[in-house]
């Protein structure tokens, strides 16, 4: 059997162009009941923020209703989400983290 030259067995261009995988928004929503205190630990926690950073971003959320904390590849993202609901919960709070695609 022969070996086929390469040039034989090639694809497409279109068929091998490698996409970048999608990119995800994580958002915090604003409510009236999460502390302003919680949402800067969970900020500093979970997407590493300083406290300025974390300060300004929680006070974004609270006057203009959400603002987005990181963009992440969609696991990632979905992991955070998962993350940050499980510890408002378990520490009562009604806090609500969602994503979107960027
Ligand atoms: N609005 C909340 C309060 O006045 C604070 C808050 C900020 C809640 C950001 C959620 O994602 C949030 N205590």
């Amino acid at each position: 059997m022969s070996v086929q030259p390469v040039e034989h067995i090639e694809p497409q261009a279109a068929e091998t162009e490698l996409k970048p995988p999608p990119l995800f928004k994580v958002l915090l929503l604003n409510d009236d009941f999460t502390p302003m205190d919680f949402v800067v630990e969970v900020l500093q926690r979970f997407f590493h923020m300083n406290t300025e950073r974390a300060v300004a971003i929680m006070l974004k959320v609270h006057h203009e209703g959400m603002a987005v904390c990181g963009v992440y590849p969609k696991d990632i993202a979905a992991t955070k989400v998962a993350q940050v609901t499980e510890f408002a919960r378990k520490n009562g709070h009604p806090l609500a983290c969602t994503m979107e695609e960027a």
